[in-house]
């Protein structure tokens, strides 16, 4: 194929709920989405993870709109791609930008699929009909606000529940939660919010039999937390501190983490998440696909990605009406007992809705 067009369109969106973590609280989604088209006028999608603001990463809108613009773009027109693996060769000289990276070889992969008439899962290699799914519920403004909240994703049959902890919000947190639902598949994520000063802290939430900590420490740290796990029986999952097959080995190497949290914007596309889903089924690492509040574009991508065996845990991808008055995909994302069915139609498996991209589109630039 070769790339005759890309849209970059910058869209905002109401979330339906603000998303409180340890760095901040989203009440809206600003995004851009990404159409890409082939010489014959078949197109590909993708949205972009980046964030307005740097907090999560140091990537955001802007600076992945700039990467886009001014370096990853002009790389990709009219270069001929026989398959989207070849997209990471050509951007390998960029350095870091994983997100900016990332959308534009996604889309390549729902263009590749298309042409194939086959799904995106199904070239991935993906094998489920169905992906098991949780829920990752954000800071609330009291405890008894956030066991309603598991209740009721409980009765909607999510398969495992991951808590936002940050310091003041931690052990009696998960206390109560697990004095009230003492069986739930429970997990918590700090988002960097901790360090090893914390230790003592971290070592009591050892007692209440939780599937995993996600990134207790810096974002960009493996060395301390190879530390922290060395003392702690709970695994850790590392999700910001992971870009790449090679950060995954060296963190498995050093004892960093015992669960890897992939994102495929953080890792630069399907491609790298790919290849260490491979690596992890090979070695029986238990893996699964993390979230960043993606309408149904960047939520389809992770669907097809979580349909590869080696996803061998509820990832974060909820369904749409958790986080969207209306999504901009057709059908919207359904979850039934704790299960997304894996779509069989072509590429990414769902429509966009033109309408709603219009209707939430702030900014669009036509680039060929
Ligand atoms: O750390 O996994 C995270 C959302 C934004 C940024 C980082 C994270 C998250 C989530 C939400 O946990 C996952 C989702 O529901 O999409
Ligand atoms: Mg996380």
């Amino acid at each position: 194929m070769k790339i005759k067009q890309v849209i970059l369109r910058h869209l905002k969106m109401d979330l339906l709920y603000p998303f409180v973590t340890s760095f901040g609280a989203e009440y809206d989604k600003d995004f851009i989405l990404v159409e890409i088209m082939n010489e014959d006028g078949l197109v590909g999608w993708a949205e972009n993870v980046a964030m307005p603001t740097p907090y999560y990463n140091e990537e955001t809108v802007k600076t992945n709109w700039h990467m886009l613009e001014d370096f990853l773009i002009p790389t990709l027109l009219n270069s001929e791609i026989h398959h989207p693996d070849e997209l990471a060769e050509k951007f390998a000289h960029i350095r870091g930008n994983y997100m900016a990276k990332a959308c534009l070889n996604m889309a390549v992969w729902d263009l590749y699929a298309r042409e194939q008439n086959a799904s995106l899962a199904s070239v991935l290699g993906g094998t489920k009909k169905t992906i098991d799914v949780g829920v990752s519920i954000g800071i609330k403004d009291s405890i008894e606000a956030t066991l309603d909240v598991i209740e009721q994703r409980r009765a909607e049959g999510y398969k495992r529940f991951k808590l936002k902890i940050k310091p003041g919000w931690d052990v009696e947190l998960i206390d109560k939660v697990r004095k009230v639902f003492p069986e739930i598949p429970l997990m918590a994520d700090a988002n960097s919010a901790y360090t090893l000063e914390d230790m003592n802290l971290l070592k009591a939430l050892d007692d209440y039999n939780l599937m995993m900590i996600e990134q207790p420490l810096a974002y960009n740290d493996i060395i301390d937390h190879a530390e922290l796990q060395a003392n702690l029986k709970t695994p850790i999952c590392l999700d910001e501190s992971i870009h790449s097959l090679e950060d995954t080995k060296k963190a498995l190497k050093l004892g960093s983490c015992k669960i890897i949290n992939v994102k495929v914007g953080r890792v630069g596309g399907l491609t790298e998440a790919k290849k260490i889903h491979d690596y992890c089924l090979e070695r029986n690492v238990p893996l699964w696909c993390g979230g960043m509040l993606e309408a149904g574009v960047g939520r389809a991508h992770n669907i097809a990605m979580t349909a590869m065996p080696g996803f061998t845990l509820p990832g974060d991808t909820a369904g749409s009406s958790l986080y969207w008055a209306e999504d901009i995909i057709e059908p919207e994302v359904t979850v039934e007992n704790g299960t997304i069915t894996v779509p069989t139609t072509p590429g990414m498996g769902y429509e966009v809705s033109m309408d709603k991209v219009k209707k939430y589109t702030l900014y669009s630039k036509t680039y060929r």
